[in-house]
């Protein structure tokens, strides 16, 4: 019999792609078949950062590529232009590419799995005859939000273009976490046309997730209780873990630097101050040498990951002679194995943009958190780890834009001396484990979605 045969779909950035690659790992691991699309740029990033460690994927999970639309001199960095090419070129290919393997294989494709930000995807899917689900891969209330869009603009929150008619704090149920209007992830530019672009994007994708049979998030029913609540139909079934395979690679566009682990364990039990801002954000270097200053001054031992492109200084961007006072005591790499180093014992605290999947991570190990939110849904995650959940907190930027070091050094103090506050990140992390269990909320919904994929 011919094996059920997924469609997985991710948006193009690194803190989708790999959540979607570990699902991947998981439903191979339930006898799945995967296509996993990338556009090329993403493609070869993947394939090129497995090789440069030698890695391979799983023989179940084929990575292909289709073109994100845009010409080789535009910039891919510019995201309404992105979306725009993306929703232009992107349906044509995959029904292509479907059209490919119906024919010239014995496994047809069966599902298409697409990030709700792709969820253009599932109409695809739908007109071509194939079932389809939709996943979300950051705080479901952030979905909750965009999918109450056209409520909001009914209750004249939001204008027609989706700009919010008066500042403030939306609340969509009494328990939801508050939603700052000025924070809204569909209006982070300030150019109206770019802005209208990303809107309308982002409501086709509200619009096609429709098709999708089952919408799927990457957290658990007790973290988001109220929002589950609100939103009945979306199914949370994460955390998602990669699993005790060590070297089973998961989708990263930069090689991690392995040797970092064998650091952590030099070090003392619960010491380490685990500083690194995911995949996108570009610190100025003043910024860059008060986190230098700031993790100096705090006398623990330090993990820092800095990407090569993490300051657009040209030049050495560190304070003086940092890197020969800090040698005995601080780690930079290039890029990490996170969820390793989240899970090392030695690791205290974690210095995070609080990305969904960083911010997972950190529960889901029971790691403290600094929050330094860089980017639109951030803010709102921030607002979940310091006040909802209570386990982090946060460091606020002065009047000139700056996180000082003088603050990065009292907060790391303030953070490693609650107790009460790591108890709390323990509790959570036992939530989280028990909602991945066996008879587990995540456990069953996961169960659920897998029944109706294997259906014939
Ligand atoms: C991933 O792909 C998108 C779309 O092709 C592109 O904009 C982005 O720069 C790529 N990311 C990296 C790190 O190459
Ligand atoms: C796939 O191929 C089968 C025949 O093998 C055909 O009946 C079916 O319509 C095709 N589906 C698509 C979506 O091309
Ligand atoms: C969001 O929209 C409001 C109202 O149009 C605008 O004043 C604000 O600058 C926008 N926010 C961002 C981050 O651009
Ligand atoms: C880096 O970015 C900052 C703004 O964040 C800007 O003021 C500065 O000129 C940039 N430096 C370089 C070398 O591009
Ligand atoms: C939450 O994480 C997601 C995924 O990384 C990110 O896109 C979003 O900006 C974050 N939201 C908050 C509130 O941090
Ligand atoms: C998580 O649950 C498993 C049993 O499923 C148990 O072996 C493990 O120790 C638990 N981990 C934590 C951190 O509670
Ligand atoms: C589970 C997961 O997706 N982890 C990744 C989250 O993103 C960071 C970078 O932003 C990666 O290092 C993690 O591996």
């Amino acid at each position: 019999m011919a094996l059920p045969h997924i469609l997985v779909l991710p948006f193009p950035a690194q803190g989708h792609v790999i959540p979607l690659m570990e699902l991947s790992h998981r439903l191979v691991g339930s006898g799945f078949k995967i296509t996993f699309v990338n556009t090329e740029f993403n493609h070869s990033r993947v394939v090129d950062a497995l090789s440069e460690r030698g890695g391979e994927i799983h023989p179940m999970i084929k990575l292909v590529s289709v073109p994100d639309g845009m010409e080789s001199g535009q910039d891919r960095n510019d995201l309404a232009r992105l979306c725009e090419s993306m929703l232009l070129v992107v349906p044509g290919r995959l029904e292509q590419l479907i059209r490919k393997i119906n024919e010239s294989e014995v496994d047809k494709v069966t599902w298409v799995v697409a990030d709700q930000n792709m969820a253009f995807a599932c109409r695809v899917a739908k007109k071509m005859g194939i079932r389809t689900a939709a996943f979300w891969p950051a705080a479901s209330a952030l979905l909750a939000l965009m999918m109450s869009i056209p409520k909001l603009i009914e209750e004249e929150v939001l204008n027609e273009d989706g700009l919010p008619l008066k500042q403030g704090v939306v609340k969509l149920s009494p328990d939801m976490p508050p939603m700052d209007t000025s924070q809204f992830s569909w209006n982070h530019t300030t150019e109206p046309k770019l802005q209208k672009l990303i809107y309308q994007f982002v409501m086709n994708n509200c619009r096609a997730t429709k098709h999708a049979e089952f919408i799927i998030s990457n957290s658990f029913q007790e973290l988001e209780s109220a929002t589950f609540e609100y939103m009945p139909d979306v199914s949370p079934i994460g955390p998602l873990i990669a699993d005790a395979r060590p070297d089973k690679p998961i989708g990263h566009f930069w090689a991690e630097d392995a040797a970092c682990m064998s650091w952590l364990d030099e070090q003392p039990a619960n010491s380490v101050v685990y500083v690194a801002f995911g995949s996108i954000a570009v610190l100025n270097q003043h910024q860059f040498q008060e986190i230098a200053l700031g993790l100096e001054l705090s006398g623990q031992p330090f993990l820092w990951v800095v990407r090569p492109d993490l300051t657009n200084a040209s030049h050495d961007a560190y304070p003086e002679g940092f890197r020969d006072r800090v040698a005995s005591r601080g780690r930079i790499v290039d890029w990490s194995p996170q969820q390793k180093v989240l899970a090392h014992p030695s690791v205290a605290c974690f210095v995070t943009h609080c990305g969904w999947n960083s911010t997972m991570e950190g529960v889901r190990n029971g790691v403290p958190f600094l929050c330094w939110p860089y980017f639109c849904d951030q803010f709102l995650n921030q607002s979940y780890i310091c006040d909802e959940w209570k386990i982090g907190f946060r460091l606020t930027p002065d009047d000139s834009g700056i996180v000082s070091s003088e603050q990065i050094k009292v907060k790391v103090e303030e953070l490693l001396g609650d107790e009460e506050l790591k108890a709390r990140s323990s509790m959570w992390k036992e939530k989280a484990n028990d909602s991945v269990r066996v008879g587990g909320s995540s456990y069953m919904n996961m169960n659920r979605f897998l029944n109706a994929m294997k259906e014939q």
